[in-house]
């Protein structure tokens, strides 16, 4: 899916900035049918946002079920004539749209993209009012998954992941326009021989009959270095200036369409690295060098604004991660802005993409909730949920495909992994992201319990994401027994798989500010041993290959006995203070440069 731009023949406006907000506390909304008029109440909410931490009022923070926003628009007149097109770039969980009294979408799945044509529904010229609910009620048949309690005080939500289940509109809203025929979707893949770069395209066009697509690629001075005609086609740069980690050299490709007379229709324009990705043996290569992953699993998170996508926050983030000399992250636990990835490709930081599935583990769940389930039943997660999950991977594919930063699918985190039922959840799934994108691998992240003795699904998969908590949740305060544990089960998963390992996640909660001369738990000093014991194993084991501390900063959870004020375990604290093992980071992670 196409990231709305201005183009010569398109136009873009934002629709961000404070739209009337309410929240439907009886959940009468729908029935009373609350798009037809202006929303009761006083509130405004910003977008992009969260809205649980806008309010002093619990009723808003723990609300289960539909909030409503609500503006005006105007539509230019001088949009008469083109196709006019609505677009949301997050509504965490599920939300419908209407345009006056007309409904113009819904969908499904908290952090993709979805438009609604508006084109026989709004009039240039006048005003409209946009209605938007979002539901943030996770079922079994979510992704992720959920179930709501219901109780004397009302529902209350419980979901087998440890981050807090904000909600809202996070990301931008767009109002933007193409021509009435237009390119729809645009895909590059690319490939290195010898020293000449190719890059295999398509361009798709919808809305009229035939037209003529030429495709001009560009490097980043603006010189053209190839064209050529067609839907499909290849482009060849002898000598090509590639997109190299810590180097996001980008060149643009210019996609036209031509109907008929001397102007294109439309035109669309593409940043394109040229790179490969690979995995040989036990090696992860990135234009056929190896490469080692350093960096974090994240969150979209933050103090008021939630997981409201925010580019101060964003471009932080990125110059304390580079500040460490961090090459790289994963988009933990599911696709993040798109903002965040454009910055990435343009930066040359290495990204893990990973869905929105988390929590498909019936271990963490019990430990989460303290409910007792299956993970795989008809009343659990089952075959509706399994097709929620296909379409997260279809939708994360569809919008992340031509981004160069990104090098890995995540299909899950840590989901159970040891049952037959796991391997028949999982089977189809891994064959449909390889179909969806032949070019990348496909992996999921394992959970600790599931060992290489245990593990019945990582053949499927083309490299190990192992998220581990010896010295922690195993092995608290003996660093020791942590160090000979880890190294064991790391060779372990080397004699049963040929396979990079990347640690995805280790870690320890602590407190900023607390320290001991005996390095206790929760202490600081506690944290940077503890990473610090891990990077001598990650040193002796040669399958791995990538580093991602968890987590790069504190981050709000649901609440919890092993939660002070949500997850600790950030190098940073929330409001991105650094703790002590910044400092033995930045030492260790810049040698690798
Ligand atoms: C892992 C999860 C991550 C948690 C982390 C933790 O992947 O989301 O926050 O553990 O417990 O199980 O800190």
């Amino acid at each position: 899916m196409l990231r709305p731009r201005d183009t010569p023949t398109r136009e873009c406006t934002s629709l961000n900035g404070l739209w009337r907000f309410a929240v439907d506390t009886a959940g009468t909304g729908r029935a009373d049918g609350w798009w037809h008029r202006t929303l009761p109440g006083r509130r405004e909410a910003p977008v992009p946002a969260s809205y649980n931490d806008l309010f002093p009022d619990a009723a808003v923070h723990d609300h289960v079920g539909d909030v409503w926003y609500q503006r005006a628009i105007r539509v230019p007149r001088r949009w008469e004539g083109l196709r006019i097109v609505l677009r949301l770039d997050s509504a965490t969980h599920r939300a419908m749209v209407w345009v006056d009294d007309t409904e113009v979408a819904a969908h499904e799945g908290g952090y993709t993209p979805f438009e609604a044509d508006l084109t026989d529904v709004v009039e240039p010229g006048a005003e409209h009012r946009v209605t938007v609910v979002v539901d943030n009620t996770l079922s079994w048949q979510s992704i992720p998954p959920g179930y709501v309690e219901p109780t004397p005080d009302g529902p209350h939500q419980r979901y087998f992941h440890d981050f807090f289940n904000y909600a809202g509109l996070h990301r931008s809203v767009w109002l933007y326009t193409t021509p009435r025929t237009y390119i729809s979707d645009v895909t590059v893949v690319t490939r290195l021989t010898g020293s000449t770069g190719i890059v295999d395209y398509r361009v798709e066009a919808a809305g009229g009959e035939g037209g003529d697509v030429r495709v001009v690629l560009r490097d980043a001075d603006g010189v053209e270095v190839a064209r050529a005609t067609g839907g499909t086609g290849e482009l060849a740069v002898e000598d090509v200036r590639l997109w190299r980690p810590g180097e996001g050299y980008l060149h643009h490709l210019h996609a036209e369409l031509w109907t008929t007379g001397e102007e294109p229709t439309d035109s669309y324009t593409l940043p394109v690295g040229v790179r490969t990705v690979a995995v040989e043996g036990n090696r992860f290569l990135i234009n056929a060098e190896p490469f080692y992953f350093t960096g974090f699993g994240k969150h979209e998170d933050g103090p008021v604004r939630g997981k409201g996508h925010d580019d101060a926050f964003m471009v932080h983030d990125f110059a304390l991660m580079e500040w460490l000399g961090a090459n790289s992250f994963r988009t933990s636990h599911y696709p993040y802005a798109e903002e965040v990835l454009e910055y990435a490709d343009r930066h040359g930081i290495v990204v893990i993409g990973e869905t929105a599935a988390v929590g498909l583990n019936a271990e963490v769940g019990t430990t989460l909730t303290g409910t007792v389930f299956t993970t795989f039943s008809e009343n659990t997660v089952n075959t509706a949920t399994q097709q929620a999950h296909l379409r997260a991977i279809q939708e994360m594919i569809a919008r992340d495909k031509n981004h160069p930063s990104v090098v890995i699918w995540s299909i899950a985190n840590e989901p159970e992994s040891t049952t037959p039922s796991s391997r028949s959840y999982f089977e189809p799934l891994v064959d449909q992201a390889r179909q969806l994108d032949p070019s990348r691998p496909v992996a999921f992240t394992n959970f600790m319990s599931a060992t290489p003795d245990v593990d019945v699904i990582s053949d499927l998969f083309d490299i190990l994401l192992l998220n581990r908590y010896y010295g922690w949740y195993k092995n608290l305060g003996d660093l020791a027994a942590a160090e000979r544990n880890l190294e064991a089960e790391l060779r372990a998963w080397t004699r049963k798989h040929d396979k990079p390992i990347i640690m995805t996640e280790y870690g320890a909660d602590t407190l900023m500010g607390l320290h001991g001369v005996m390095p206790a738990p929760w202490t600081e000093e506690y944290q940077a041993d503890l990473l610090a014991m891990y990077h001598r194993v990650f040193d002796r084991v040669e399958a791995v290959v990538g580093e991602h501390i968890w987590s790069f900063a504190d981050f709000a959870t649901a609440p919890g006995l092993l939660r002070v004020d949500g997850n600790k375990k950030g190098v940073f604290t929330r409001d991105r203070r650094p703790k002590s093992s910044a400092w033995r980071l930045r030492e260790r992670w810049r040698k690798h440069r």
